[in-house]
C-alpha cells in the first residue's frame, strides 16, 4: 500500500460543501442538469491533458449517449438516501481522520456513490461483492451497520474486525460483502474465485467484482479473465475508472484506455457505463447480471466515474487541477443529479428530501459518537483470529 500518513484532506478539498453549492446556485444548476442528462457523466474536463483523454460513454447514433430508463419514484428516493449517506459516512470520516481519530489508511470514494449504488439495485440478496481498498461505500451500499463501520476506522471493539482491521480489512459475509483489500488487484482473483464456488456449487449467486482503472492492468486480472470465460463463471467485473490510480492519470499508464473492451481477446463482452448516473448503473448492471445468471459467463462494465478527493488522506492532489475537479462536481454529481431530478419531475418536494438528508445526518453523527466511545480491544485480542480452522 501507499504510504499514507495523518495529515490535512487534500489540496483538491472543496471548501463547501456540494449540497450547499447546489443551494446557492440552484437556478443555475437547473439549466446544468439538462446538460449533465445529455452528456456523459465523465466526458473529460477542459483542465490536464492526461485525464482529458478518456472515452466516454457509447455514443447512439445522434452523438449522445442514450438517456437512462428512468427508475421508479420510491427506488429513486431511497438511490438518493444511500448514495447521500455514503457521501455524508465518508465526509465524517474525513473529518475524524483530520482529528488524529482514524489513523493508517483512509481512501474516500466521494464522487464515485452512483457506481455502487446502482448496483446493488441491480442484484438480489445472497450475490456477493468484493473490492479493493476503496471501501466504505461498498460495505455501507451492503447494508452493514455504519456504527460497526465506524468503529472500524477508529479501532474499537465493536468494529467489524474488532478494531484490529481498519479501513481496508472489513467483511460481512452475513451481508455478502467479501473485503476490502489493500493489494492492488488481489480482489479479482478472488472474486473469480468466489463465481467459481457458485458454479461449483450450482446455485445461482452472482459475484460483483470491483476494482480500479489502475489495478486493470495487472497481470492477474487476465488469468481470472481467461478462467472466468473458459468455466462460464457468473462474475460481473466492475472497472471503476475514475481516471486516476494514485497520481498517474490512466493516459500516462495505460496503452488502451478503453477498459470495456480488456476482455476482447477472452471474448468477454464489455460496455462503457456513465457511472455518475445511478439510472445508467442499474440498468448495465442489470443487463450484466441477466448475462451471468443465464450461465453466459463474466461480464466487464467500465463505469465512467470520478473521484473528488485525493487517492487517500494524505494525497494533495497535485497532479490535477483544482477546476478539473469543481467542474465534475458542478456538472455531473451523482447525488445532485438525482435531486435536481426528483425536483423537476416534483416526485418529491424540498422538505421532503431535506427529512432525507436530517435522518442521513443521524445515523452518520450518532456511528461516528459510537466510535469515539467504544473501547479500544483488550490487548488479548492481539492473539485471538489470527489462523481460522477451515470447517470441513
Ligand atoms: C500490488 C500493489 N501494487 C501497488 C500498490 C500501491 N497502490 C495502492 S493504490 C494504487 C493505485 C490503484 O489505482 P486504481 O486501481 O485506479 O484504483 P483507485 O485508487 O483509483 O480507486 C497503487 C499503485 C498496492 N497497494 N498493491
Ligand atoms: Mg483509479
Amino acid at each position: 500500500m501507499d504510504n499514507d500518513r495523518r495529515a490535512g484532506t487534500g489540496a483538491t478539498r472543496p471548501s463547501k460543501e456540494p449540497m450547499a453549492v447546489a443551494k446557492k446556485k440552484q437556478a443555475a444548476s437547473a439549466a446544468r442538469s439538462a446538460a449533465a442528462k445529455a452528456k456523459p457523466a465523465s466526458k473529460p474536463s477542459a483542465a490536464k491533458a492526461p485525464a482529458a483523454a478518456v472515452k466516454p460513454a457509447a455514443k447512439a447514433g445522434n452523438g449522445k449517449p442514450p438517456e437512462a430508463p428512468p427508475l421508479p419514484k420510491d427506488v429513486e428516493i431511497d438511490a438518493y438516501r444511500q448514495m447521500l449517506l455514503i457521501r455524508r459516512f465518508e465526509e465524517k470520516a474525513g473529518q475524524m481522520y483530520g482529528m488524529g481519530l482514524i489513523g493508517g489508511f483512509c481512501h474516500l470514494y466521494i464522487g464515485q456513490e452512483a457506481v455502487v449504488v446502482g448496483m446493488q439495485l441491480a442484484i438480489k440478496a445472497g450475490d456477493q461483492v468484493i473490492t479493493g481498498y476503496r471501501d466504505h461505500g461498498h460495505m455501507l451500499a451492503c447494508g452493514m451497520d455504519p456504527k460497526g463501520v465506524m468503529a472500524e476506522l477508529t479501532g474499537r471493539q465493536h468494529g467489524y474486525s474488532k478494531g484490529k482491521g481498519g479501513s481496508m480489512h472489513m467483511f460481512s459475509v452475513e451481508k455478502g460483502f467479501f473485503g476490502g483489500h489493500g493489494i492492488v488487484g488481489a480482489q479479482v482473483s478472488l472474486g473469480t474465485g468466489l463465481a467459481f464456488a457458485n458454479r461449483y456449487r450450482k446455485n445461482d449467486r452472482v459475484c460483483l467484482t470491483y476494482f480500479g482503472d489502475g489495478a486493470a492492468n495487472q497481470g492477474q486480472v487476465y488469468e481470472s479473465f481467461n478462467m472466468a470465460e473458459l468455466w462460464k463463471l457468473p462474475v460481473i467485473y466492475i472497472i471503476e475508472n475514475n481516471r486516476y490510480a494514485m497520481g498517474t492519470a490512466v493516459t500516462r499508464a495505460s496503452a488502451q484506455t478503453d477498459f470495456s473492451r480488456r476482455g476482447v481477446s477472452f471474448n468477454i463482452p464489455g460496455e462503457q457505463v456513465d457511472g455518475m448516473d445511478v439510472r445508467a448503473v442499474k440498468a448495465a448492471g442489470e443487463k450484466a447480471v441477466a448475462w451471468c445468471r443465464a450461465g453466459k459467463g463474466p461480464y466487464i462494465l467500465e463505469m465512467m466515474t470520478y473521484r473528488y478527493r485525493g487517492h487517500s488522506m494524505s494525497d494533495p492532489a497535485k497532479y490535477r487541477t483544482r477546476e478539473e475537479v469543481e467542474k465534475v462536481r458542478m456538472e455531473h454529481d451523482p447525488i445532485e443529479q438525482v435531486r435536481l431530478r426528483l425536483i423537476e419531475t416534483k416526485r418529491a418536494g424540498e422538505d421532503e428530501l431535506k427529512k432525507v438528508d436530517a435522518q442521513v445526518r443521524a445515523i452518520v453523527n450518532e456511528a461516528a459518537e459510537f466510535a469515539t466511545h467504544d473501547p479500544e480491544p483488550d490487548p488479548s485480542e492481539l492473539w485471538t483470529d489470527v489462523l481460522k480452522e477451515a470447517a470441513l
